[in-house]
């Protein structure tokens, strides 16, 4: 396809197998976050367009989308993927760890939807895939921040589907149990990991399955685990 396409959160980890995959299947990607130099080698494979961007900027939100209008004339996905994890005792949560956590999970997927809605809605067709949690729907101990991050993301783009149902305009989102990325200051790739976790590049999968969807159909919502994930 020649459809341009988005992705927040490119430099590693989920996004990065996104943008790769995308690429691959002839999507236009414009990689999106805060490393410019990771950008850099990544958009030498996808041959799109590197924006360093920190989502929760409105400007810098803003911005991705001018830019990839003015370089490539259209629009047509978005995928908020851009996340960061933090895990502790609602006690030991101090105020501006909430603010960074609600900053890029929520603050940042509700910038860059803003930015790409008055384009979508008015060419009447486009595609949102927002890479959630499964703990958007569930809760767990030390989730008190994180937890409460993924389940605002969540409603947000549940409210957002409807609200672009009747322009055609299509919203996913995609709940991933653990997958062995960068999150959380982990480090990928170990034996031990890749039992337990998923492959980024099994989201990037799920991500393709939900934009093949034909034109009538959208796929609302898509859960995967690790199969020995208990959860
Ligand atoms: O994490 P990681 P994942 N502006 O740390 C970028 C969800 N998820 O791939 O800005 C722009 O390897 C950051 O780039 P940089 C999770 O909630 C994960 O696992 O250069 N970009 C990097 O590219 C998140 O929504 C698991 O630091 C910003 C990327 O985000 C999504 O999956 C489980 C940014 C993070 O890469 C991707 O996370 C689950 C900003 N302000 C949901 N801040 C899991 N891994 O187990 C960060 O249920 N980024």
């Amino acid at each position: 396809t020649d459809q341009v396409a988005i992705v927040t959160g490119a430099s590693r980890g989920i996004g990065k197998a996104i943008a790769l995959l995308l690429a691959l299947q002839g999507a236009k990607v414009v990689s999106v976050a805060r490393s410019a130099e990771e950008l850099e080698e990544l958009n030498a494979k996808t041959q799109g367009l590197a924006i360093p961007a920190d989502v929760a900027d409105a400007d810098d939100a803003q911005n991705v989308v001018d830019e990839t209008l003015s370089r490539f004339g259209r629009l047509d996905i978005l995928v908020c993927n851009a996340g960061v994890g933090s895990f502790n005792l609602l006690e030991n949560v101090e105020a501006a760890e909430w603010d960074r956590i609600f900053d890029v999970n929520v603050k940042g997927t509700f910038l860059m939807c803003k930015a790409v809605v008055p384009h979508l809605k008015a060419q009447k067709k486009g595609h949102i895939v927002g890479i959630a949690s499964d703990v958007s729907k569930r809760t767990f101990e030390h989730g008190t921040v994180y937890g409460a991050s993924k389940y605002a993301q969540d409603a947000m783009l549940g409210s957002l589907r409807k609200e672009l149902r009747p322009y055609g305009v299509k919203v996913s989102t995609i709940y991933p149990g653990m997958v062995d990325t960068y999150f959380n200051d982990s480090h990928p790739g170990s034996p031990e990991l890749e039992k337990t976790h998923l492959k980024p590049s099994d989201i990037a999968q799920a991500v393709r399955y939900v934009l093949e969807a034909p034109p009538h159909v959208v796929v609302d919502e898509l859960m995967i685990h690790p199969l020995t994930q208990e959860w």
